[in-house]
């Protein structure tokens, strides 16, 4: 409880603090990077706290879903569906979370390399 008070992205979701909001479902809310890495950089959140991919289980598989079909409509909204996009969702320090709230970061507009950095 004390976590999701002090949680920037529950933040968010309470409006307790500003973002560029572009989109919401019952469960999922969709808002503009504040520091984009990408001409598109939208990021998708569960509206409830859930740390971390490694909380992630079953039942959240619904959840899931909202978040992964939210993104690929706003892919087609943001009409980078054609030329290309991606889906990233980075889980732990090595791999670069700095927010301990699951994020799907949507990304596109540019050309991307494999392996990502
Ligand atoms: P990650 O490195 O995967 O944990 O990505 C966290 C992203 O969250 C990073 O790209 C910057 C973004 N971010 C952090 N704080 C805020 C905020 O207060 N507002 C918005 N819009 N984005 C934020």
């Amino acid at each position: 409880m004390e976590l999701e008070q002090s949680c920037i992205f529950c933040k968010i979701v309470r409006q307790e603090v500003p973002a560029k909001r572009i989109a919401e479902t019952e469960n999922v809310l969709a808002f503009f990077d504040i520091n984009p890495a990408a001409p598109t950089h939208i990021l998708l959140i569960p509206k409830l706290h859930i740390a971390s991919g490694n909380d992630l289980n079953l039942a959240h598989g619904p959840l899931l879903a909202e978040m992964i079909l939210l993104a690929t409509d706003l892919a087609k909204q943001q009409q980078i569906d054609g030329t290309g996009f991606r889906l990233v969702l980075n889980t732990g320090p090595a791999a670069g979370q700095s927010v301990d709230h699951i994020h799907l970061h949507l990304l596109g507009g540019r050309e991307m390399g494999w392996p990502p950095g």
